[in-house]
């Protein structure tokens, strides 16, 4: 009984302190505005259906805003995706704490990253972090100030590309289509890459399924655990 208690008090907070948007983008050089180079939607709520085209770079019932800005980044750099509740919001409010689950990072090679929809083949992992002794990669994010620390990896062509950050919340989880999936895109433009690895590239939507362990999963009353470890969603991290 007193896990159920536990799971409904996540599920109020989850109301009361909202969503959360990959708003901003913090590279070596320096800090990006609000939405800079960014396809921001107004309003926070997540992605539920994974075959959905709008699992790329996020879309109703959240439409997001285009930008013409592309942000230069450095191969073998890290870069910083800060997440915040709303557009107007402070780091104390990245998003709220009963939203457990893994964060990830993948990249997809473009021509245009201002015009480019995201969806569809191209996109290789490059960062995730799922779940560890008791800690969810979106814990360390919003004990972080909503920042997800990128290392962009020095082996690959220099070019645009969009970097799509990804935050999965997996209070709803235990029946299939409950995952709540929140990403943004950011336009970028690598320089410096060696250009020396050809990653394997999978599709979004597509690379996701509604029944994957990491998405269809209670857990509030079957948590993971060194013996029953998460298993991230997506392609293993290239
Ligand atoms: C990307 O960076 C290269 C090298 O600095 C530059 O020549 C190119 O114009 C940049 N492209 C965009 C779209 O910013
Ligand atoms: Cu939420």
């Amino acid at each position: 009984m007193k896990v159920i208690v536990l799971g409904a008090t996540a599920l109020l907070a989850s109301t009361a302190w909202g969503h959360t948007i990959f708003c901003q983008l913090k590279t070596d050089a320096q800090t990006y505005a609000v939405s800079y180079g960014i396809r921001t939607p107004s309003y926070d709520g997540p992605q539920t259906d994974v075959s959905s085209s709008n699992l790329a770079c996020n879309g109703p019932p959240n439409p997001t805003t285009p930008s013409d800005k592309i942000i230069d980044v450095k191969a073998g750099g890290t870069v910083n995706a800060i997440w915040r509740h709303t557009l107007q919001s402070g780091a104390n409010d990245v998003m709220d704490a009963g939203h457990k689950g893994p964060v990830m990072a993948y990249l997809k090679k473009v021509t245009d990253a201002k015009s480019d929809s995201g969806v569809g083949n191209g996109w290789f992992k490059i960062q995730e972090a799922g779940w560890s002794n008791g800690v969810w990669g979106t814990d360390t994010v919003v004990n972080s100030g909503g920042n997800q620390a990128i290392k962009i990896p020095d082996c690959i062509e220099n070019g645009q590309y969009l970097l799509r950050a990804e935050m999965i919340a997996l209070h709803g989880a235990r029946s299939a289509g409950g995952a709540q999936l929140y990403m943004e895109c950011a336009q970028i433009n690598v320089t410096g890459g060696t250009g020396t690895k050809n990653p394997t590239t999978a599709s979004i939507p597509g690379i996701y399924k509604s029944n994957d362990p990491g998405l269809l999963i209670d857990i509030y009353n079957h948590p993971p655990s060194s013996t029953n470890p998460y298993k991230i969603p997506g392609r293993q991290k290239t």
